[in-house]
């Protein structure tokens, strides 16, 4: 548990401080970081022992998984005397491996955190100025029922949409479908992976997965374009590349800031911000015409080789250097390793993906790029991950299913998942269809989805607004109804599982009873199912008889789980390519596809093409932001534990540009987009040399302005106070944010 935790919080992260930690204590931090992965083998008998075979009178050790961030690390849970008093990581966790990041150590801020929703609201007011009135669980859930009722009468069940993101949100997509619709959303697709996701599908016919295929232990040389791992803190990602740094791998980052991981890196490139794929493209035309790819791979697994020569053959170094800032003689050396390190190279797929507007197409290149180069299925690569699951509750009747109901996003031809910002548009024009309902689970769309006015426009359009949280966020204010879901550690909840080489399932159950009247989602959507005459589809007695089923279904020992917290399973083929284990791609031509012809037959470029985005006006810097080590989003930002360590984010600025500004460290400004939008807080100044002179950046998940958030209201900026009308991705609907100009105003 001390690796990043101590790094960061220990050093009161704002990240510049993380600098004076050397490549090489960081390598000496993964020595240890090992030793507990061992610990996973030997299981300690105590992890074993939990509820009433604890060792210790009083004391129950509870395994579960975090739900800080989405990457679900197994933790046990200590309870004494009726109180989480602790959290540690579960070794048996392939996500953890022993260990938390230090928003999962904070679990009891998220507990006992004296904010929470603690009863169901009705709001009696308007949207955006409520009147909350507090409600039985009977009147919030006859409600809604009713109003859903109402709604399928005179619109259809298409009519009604999801929003959700986290784990119980698979109940409430149930409770959708089950209803009559399919219009379910997450803002991590056309906010966050979509475009990344749509890129790897069209040219692989698959996706990187999540969590993601990287074999960067096993990697030769690593490249990340944006990728701030470290401070984007997945767990077993930050310490499989800890630990491919320790086996001697080298590491190239491509990032306008010298973010932590481009601190240890052999190579950063400081890019000119919206210019990566001019930098890909070069590289794809180096790879090639210097035959450094992988004949015999791209021989015979790919396709459109020569047609992709041909059009990236303008894309030269020289080109490359005059868009990006670095040097031709840079870009040529890195393919060159490349080339020689090929296939165990992984070019990271990057994760937030959503940019510039071209972001499926930066994609598509980094793609290509790993395609030529081998890396897909090979060691230091990308993975194969074991495949099969574990099948959902046996038995249930067939959804029901609206014949001739257009889809939302017609538009965007490869948008694999429902776009929030279709269904808000729906909700605005009622074409195709009208959405006249909104359960939102898990998400904070005020400060999610770009462009609030429209949301607010939309949400004014509706005839129920549901949402299902646990703390009164910014999105509380424009519902309807307010549901308070209990904590992560007071309810049992969806299995958890996960694809690496090996198949990872793990449990969610209850440390403690859920504090106030919250409660969990198997129980809200159950009630709110049998209210809806939908009984047949929630058999369940409880949460618990619903896994042990889902269990019993897949072959999973649920006794088992219980008291170990995560099972994992070996899936028995090798995670790489190897003679006589063929492997097949889902695309058109059953190959990968370095020239796409069905982006071709929808209109798009069949190979990536460069164009120029617009940079900053004089006086203005692109508004850049990023993640905080210590918090997710605005998850977080209220956790006690966590606010304690940061409580406001800061404005990074260049320091030579910053004092012709004359601004100093710690001055308070406001920040104003060329638009003329003014961010309704301030923030503090942080000069520094890490970050190019064209930008500025900050830490996303501040510029809470929510009641009843009291450690986190009102404290710095955020960046989705300022980004109004985003470019749109035209192939998957992707929504790019770091298209906004601003200057820092001194207030006052
Ligand atoms: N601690 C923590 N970890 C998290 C999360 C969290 O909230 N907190 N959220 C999780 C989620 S959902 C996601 S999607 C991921 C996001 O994390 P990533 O996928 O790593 O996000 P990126 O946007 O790739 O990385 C941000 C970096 O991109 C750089 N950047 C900005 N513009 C450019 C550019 O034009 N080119 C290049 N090459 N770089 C640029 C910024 O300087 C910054 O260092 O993090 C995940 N991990
Ligand atoms: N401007 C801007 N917009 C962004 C981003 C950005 O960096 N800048 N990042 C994008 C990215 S990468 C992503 S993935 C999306 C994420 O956007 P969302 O999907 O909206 O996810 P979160 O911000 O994590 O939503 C958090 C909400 O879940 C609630 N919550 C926490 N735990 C629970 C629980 O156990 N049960 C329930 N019911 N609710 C819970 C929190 O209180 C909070 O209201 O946002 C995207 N939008
Ligand atoms: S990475 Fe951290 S916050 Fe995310 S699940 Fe793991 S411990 Fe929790
Ligand atoms: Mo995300």
């Amino acid at each position: 548990m001390l690796c990043w935790r101590k790094i960061s919080a220990d050093q009161h992260i704002e990240s510049g401080d993380v600098m004076k930690f050397s490549r090489r204590t960081f390598l000496k931090t993964v020595g240890v970081a090992s030793a507990g992965v061992t610990a996973a083998a030997t299981m300690p008998e105590r992890f074993l022992s939990w509820a009433e075979e604890s060792a210790e009178a009083g004391v129950k050790l509870v395994p579960t998984f975090c739900e800080l961030c989405f990457w679900n690390c197994g933790l046990i849970a200590r309870v004494e005397n009726g109180k989480v008093v602790k959290v540690e990581g579960n070794p048996l966790s392939l996500r953890g491996r022993g260990r938390l990041c230090g928003r999962g150590n904070a679990a009891l801020g998220a507990l006992y955190d004296p904010d929470r929703l603690k009863y169901p609201l009705i709001n009696t007011g308007t949207r955006g100025a409520p009147v909350w009135k507090r409600a039985s669980w009977d009147e919030a859930l006859g409600v809604i029922a009713g109003r859903m009722e109402k709604i399928r009468k005179e619109h259809g069940p298409e009519a009604l949409a999801l929003f959700s993101h986290g784990t119980g949100g698979a109940f409430w997509k149930h409770l959708l479908k089950a209803y009559g619709s399919s219009n379910y959303t997450a803002p991590s697709f056309a906010q966050c992976r979509g475009p990344r996701d749509t890129g790897f599908l069209l040219t692989f016919g698959a996706d990187v997965g999540s969590p993601e295929y990287y074999d960067f232990d096993n990697s030769r040389h690593i490249v990340l374009l944006g990728s701030h791992l470290g401070e984007n803190a997945h767990n077993s990602q930050v310490q499989d590349v800890v630990q491919g740094l320790a086996r001697g791998a080298r590491l190239t980052v491509v990032d306008p800031r010298l973010s932590n991981i481009a601190s240890k890196a052999d190579d950063w490139l400081p890019i000119k911000p919206a210019t990566d794929l001019a930098l890909l493209l070069a590289w794809i035309r180096i790879v090639i015409v210097e035959e450094l790819y992988d004949r015999e791979y791209v021989g015979k697994y790919a396709t459109g080789l020569e047609e992709l020569g041909a059009a990236v053959a303008e894309y030269t170094p020289e080109w490359a250097e005059k868009e990006t800032d670095i040097p031709a003689e840079t870009i040529v050396r890195i393919a060159r390793d490349l080339g020689k390190s090929a296939p165990h190279v992984c070019i990271g797929a990057g994760r937030y993906a959503v940019w510039y507007g071209d972001d499926t197409q930066r994609s598509r290149a980094i793609a290509i790029l790993n395609a030529l180069l081998g890396s897909w299925g090979r060691e230091g690569g990308y993975y194969l991950p074991v495949s099969g699951g574990v099948p959902e509750y046996p038995g249930l009747p067939e959804y029901p299913h609206s014949e001739g109901v257009p889809r939302l996003d017609e538009a965007y031809p490869f948008a694999s998942l429902q776009t929030t910002t279709s269904i808000r548009q729906a909700s605005i024009t009622g074409k195709p269809h009208p959405v006249k309902g909104w359960f939102v689970y898990g998400c904070n769309l005020m400060k999610t989805m770009p462009d609030r006015e429209e949301t607010i426009r939309a949400l004014a359009n509706l005839d129920l607004v549901v949402a299902i949280d646990v703390l009164p966020v910014d999105m509380i204010a424009h519902a309807d109804v307010v549901l308070p879901e209990c904590t992560y550690l007071e309810r049992y909840d969806n299995l958890s599982v996960g694809k690496f080489k090996e198949l990872e399932i793990s449990l969610r159950q209850p440390a403690v009873e859920p504090l106030w009247e919250s409660r969990p989602s198997w129980w809200m959507t159950r009630e709110l199912g049998s209210r809806l005459g939908l009984q047949a589809y929630f058999p369940w007695k409880d949460g618990e008889e619903y896994l042990a089923r889902r269990c019993e279904a897949g072959g999973v020992e649920f006794a088992e789980l219980k008291k170990k917290g995560v099972i994992v399973r070996s899936g028995g083929a090798s995670p790489y390519i190897v003679p006589g284990s063929e492997p097949t791609f889902d695309t058109p031509s059953g190959k990968i596809e370095l020239f796409s012809k069905q982006l071709q037959e929808k209109g798009f470029d069949p190979v990536p093409k460069y164009t120029r985005h617009p940079q900053p006006p004089q006086g203005y810097f692109r508004l850049l932001f990023g993640r905080s080590p210590l918090h997710t989003f605005s998850r977080t930002t209220n956790n006690f534990l966590l606010a304690d360590l940061q409580k406001e984010n800061s404005l990074w600025i260049n320091s030579r540009k910053g004092r012709e500004l004359g601004l100093k460290d710690g001055d308070t400004v406001q920040l104003e987009t060329s638009a003329g939008v003014t961010s309704p807080g301030t923030i503090r100044v942080k000069l520094t040399e890490r970050l190019r002179e064209d930008a500025v950046y900050l830490y996303h998940g501040f510029g809470v302005h929510a009641a009843g958030m009291t450690r986190a209201g009102n404290r710095g900026v955020g960046d989705d106070e300022l980004i109004a009308k985003p470019t749109v991705d035209p192939i998957m609907g992707g929504t790019a944010m770091r298209t906004t100009f601003v200057k820092p105003v001194r207030r006052g």
